[in-house]
């Protein structure tokens, strides 16, 4: 059985409790790999191996060293794609095809993009009036903030733990990665790549294991941290969030969300159902950005629900690697009884079944796989908890709309501000609902859009900060005034 060992100090080593857990295959239900779980001496060993990276080779490396070093790590990446792709998708069951377009290139864009950026970037200065006329030049300086402790999420495992991992190194940090229970491996086989690319020791470590009591806990109350990035559920950030009060740490969450899409009578209706296919459906999904709540203009319902119904049937689930396949399963069986209890919540509360609803027939190979089904669901009331919880399953309900005012008001009802979906042709439309919606990214007109140089992050209780662009460097980085009198 494959062993899956931490990372630290650029050497992969097993844990001192002799614990381990099974990393499971969720579209077949095999067990691919045994998982050393991380402990306090883990995150110790892996602190201090960050902390004297920091103060060694990393801390004093010329920039233009450090960035040529994050290049060769997307290189790496690169170099390793079917690797990574095998990897990634025996964790999470997603489609080769899914992964080998969106997850791997990030993995490795993320590393080129924020070691170019960081490069590049300025930091203000003032000249200042004094009283006796000589005058004095204020100038900022970047520094990295230290030790970076990344908690990331089992859903886009590679693409979200190097979103965090690629501009914390870029700023010079050094950081401890605890890569989701689910999905240890990719986080695992990045240390392979970082030592080939002759990142330093130190830099990047990462200790495996679970939240609460175990390794993710330990190292977001650690004392010798001096951030945390993390990405996941809303009541995860709580408990980081209390957890990191105790140093006072800065920190930066990306979160929960239950994120609508708008379809205005006047859209494109192609388009429209291509994207929301995607933003409903994609991953099987479990993307945070993703649709559950769908509002169409009334002259449009009846021909929305029936090309939306026609487009999730024709969704192929099946083994990652095989040709066609476009839908795979969740990731996990515990993730399976949730979603499948909101599916039998939405019929208790009286919704419509659209499509789904249930589990699909697998072959005999696939049978022990978390599957479902694609799901859309009409007619639901408005206090149902399939209309306010956030699922992070292949589902959504799509209801009509008379009024515009109406249904921002409805988009705007949740706790959550995370994404949301415009479908138009009136660009004064666009420009006037946009920013009356209460989120962080809202795109028209397309879904998971991505350019790595804007503004990322959750409005409410979807997040604290921004990352993306330079956004991310007053997280990454801290800026410290240089005042000279002349
Ligand atoms: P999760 O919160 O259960 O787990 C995320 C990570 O936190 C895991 O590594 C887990 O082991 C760790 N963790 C759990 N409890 C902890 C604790 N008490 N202390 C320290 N670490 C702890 O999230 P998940 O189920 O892996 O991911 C799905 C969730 O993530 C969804 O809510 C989704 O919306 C959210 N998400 C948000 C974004 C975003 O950009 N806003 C992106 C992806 C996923
Ligand atoms: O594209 C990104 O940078 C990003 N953070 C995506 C998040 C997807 C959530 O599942």
């Amino acid at each position: 059985m494959q062993q899956i060992r931490h990372f630290i100090n650029g050497e992969y080593v097993e844990s001192s409790s002799g614990r381990r857990f099974d990393d499971i295959n969720p579209a077949n239900g095999e067990r691919i790999a045994e998982v050393h779980e991380g402990g306090q001496r883990e995150v110790d060993a892996a602190v201090a191996a960050a902390r004297a990276a920091l103060q060694g080779d990393w801390g004093s490396m010329p920039v233009e060293q450090r960035m040529a070093l994050l290049h060769k790590v997307a290189d790496g990446i690169t170099a390793r794609f079917d690797e990574f792709l095998e990897a990634e998708c025996l964790d999470t069951g997603k489609p080769a095809a899914l992964a080998s377009h969106i997850d791997i290139p990030r993995g490795a864009a993320n590393f080129k993009v924020f070691a170019d950026l960081v490069k590049n970037v300025a930091t203000e200065s003032f000249v200042t009036d004094t009283p006796d006329g000589h005058g004095a030049l204020n100038y900022a300086v970047r520094k990295p903030r230290g030790v970076i402790a990344v908690v990331a999420p089992w859903n886009l495992p590679l693409l979200l733990m190097t979103w965090k991992v690629g501009p914390a190194l870029a700023c010079g940090n050094t950081v401890v990665v605890k890569p989701s229970e689910e999905t240890p491996h990719t986080a695992a086989l990045l240390g392979e790549v970082m030592n080939q690319a002759g990142i330093p020791k130190g830099v990047y470590n990462v200790v495996h294991g679970f939240g609460p009591q175990s390794a993710g806990e330990y190292l977001t109350r650690h004392p010798h941290i001096d951030g945390i990035t993390f990405t996941g559920e809303t009541g995860t950030g709580r408990a980081i969030m209390q957890a990191a009060s105790q140093s006072l740490l800065p920190l930066s969450f990306e979160l929960g969300g239950k994120n609508s899409a708008v379809v205005f009578a006047d859209a494109d209706l192609d388009k429209a159902i291509e994207g929301t296919l995607r933003s409903a459906f994609a991953n099987c999904g479990q993307v945070c950005l993703g649709t559950e709540r769908v509002y169409v203009e009334r002259p449009l319902f009846d021909a929305f629900v029936a090309r939306l119904k026609q487009g999730a049937e024709q969704l192929r689930p099946g083994w990652w690697r095989d040709e066609g396949v476009s839908f795979g399963p969740l990731v996990s069986h515990a993730h399976r009884d949730k979603v499948l209890s909101y599916y039998e919540t939405a019929r208790r509360d009286g919704a419509t079944v659209v499509t789904g609803g249930g589990v699909p027939e697998m072959p005999e190979a696939l049978a022990n796989g978390a599957w479902v089904q694609p799901t859309i669901w009409t007619g639901l009331p408005p206090h149902s908890a399939v209309l306010s919880d956030e699922i992070f399953g292949p589902c959504c309900h799509i209801q009509p709309f008379d009024d515009e005012d109406d249904v921002i008001e409805q988009v705007n009802d949740t706790p959550y501000g995370l994404a949301c979906a415009l479908w138009t042709e009136n660009l004064a439309r666009a420009h006037r609902v946009a920013p009356r919606i209460d989120v962080g990214l809202c795109w028209v007109n397309s879904w998971f859009l991505r350019d790595l140089r804007t503004p990322f992050g959750g409005s409410k209780q979807s997040g604290i900060g921004r990352e993306g662009g330079v956004h991310g460097l007053e997280f990454y980085s801290e800026l410290s005034n240089v005042c000279i009198k002349l």
